[in-house]
């Protein structure tokens, strides 16, 4: 017989959405997020943001099919081989204007503000894509095994990657997930994800993160997710990564002057987006950490947006 307390609800096995435009982030939308580890924004961005992004999107990846360089760049062989293909590219905000105004997004940001917390500074920023000449499966993973606690530092997500969709992702091409996988100790992760990734693709107690043009996917870096091996289709992704700034203070993974830095990464987003002619009727993202995390306050102006993670390692 089934334990009423312990079976899994009907709204467990669906992935949570919120239609950010029409009701904005409601405290249902936060908790699901919490409980499932990861929700879906529906249309966060306008059609002229979501077209120029595209276009930014498109030329990193012109400029990587040119240029044939792994600098910043990820591969699926040497990119001299005649079948290599571009799945990856790192620092995305220092490389393009407009995915650094994408970065200052008030609403995506004040999402953030809610979940991370007030203190919140990006980490990572990234383009994952596939491109027609195809990309091989994303096996089962989780994205941070980098705190010894880290279902009690962040099973409840304030640790998050944020995944702005600028491509259709159906069934077959998307990522999926594992509902409250973040809530999961290291043997039952380790195990499940080398029994899913024993075969090609595996997708047993798995939802699919379908998206469309303009949505973005958050989820708790602990979730456990992959995606399928995909040719002949397109789809990119500009992933951003946020962190409480106290939890990088205190436990890394980067040096506690990254907290700074990246600070002054997030108001220089906010500062650029406020200062295009396009985003003039928006009413900017208010960056406000509680006092002592101002760490911006004293530092020389920024001469880049690039602070790469192994020159400022902690471990
Ligand atoms: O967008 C995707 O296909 C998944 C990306 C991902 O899981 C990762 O880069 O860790």
């Amino acid at each position: 017989m089934v334990n009423p307390n312990t079976a899994a609800r009907p709204e467990d096995t669906v992935l949570p959405e919120c239609h950010i435009r029409e009701t904005g982030v409601l405290p249902e939308h936060l908790t699901a997020f919490r409980r499932q580890g990861v929700l879906a924004l529906r249309g966060l961005l306008d059609p002229v943001e979501l077209e120029a992004v595209q276009e930014a999107a498109g030329s990193l990846i012109d400029d990587a099919w040119r240029t044939r360089s792994m600098t910043d760049t990820i591969w699926t062989q040497e990119p001299d081989h005649p079948d290599a293909a571009p799945v990856r590219i790192e620092y995305v905000v220092d490389k393009s204007p407009v995915i650094a105004r994408l970065a200052g997004h008030p609403l995506l940001l004040r999402v953030m503000e809610a979940l991370v917390g007030p203190n919140l500074i990006p980490t990572w920023d990234s383009m994952v894509f596939k491109t027609t000449a195809g990309a091989p499966r994303l096996s089962w993973h989780r994205d941070g095994e980098m705190y010894a606690d880290a279902v009690g530092v962040t099973g409840a997500g304030r640790v998050i990657d944020v995944g702005v969709y600028l491509d259709p992702a159906p069934e077959d091409n998307c990522v999926w997930c594992i509902p409250q996988s973040n809530y999961w100790d290291d043997d039952r992760i380790t195990a499940t994800a080398e029994r899913l990734n024993a075969s090609e693709w595996d997708t047993t107690g798995a939802i699919p993160a379908v998206m469309r043009p303009g949505d973005v996917l958050l989820h708790n870096i602990l979730t456990l997710h992959g995606a399928p091996a995909v040719q002949g289709k397109q789809r990119r992704v500009v992933y951003f990564e946020y962190r409480p700034a106290e939890v990088e203070w205190q436990l890394g993974p980067h040096v506690p002057e990254y907290v700074g830095r990246k600070q002054q990464v997030l108001r220089s987003c906010v500062e650029q987006r406020a200062a295009a002619h396009e985003h003039r009727d928006e009413e900017p993202f208010d960056y406000c950490p509680a006092e002592p995390f101002r760490h911006w306050v004293g530092r020389p102006d920024l001469t880049t947006l690039r602070f790469p993670h192994e020159e400022n390692w902690r471990w």
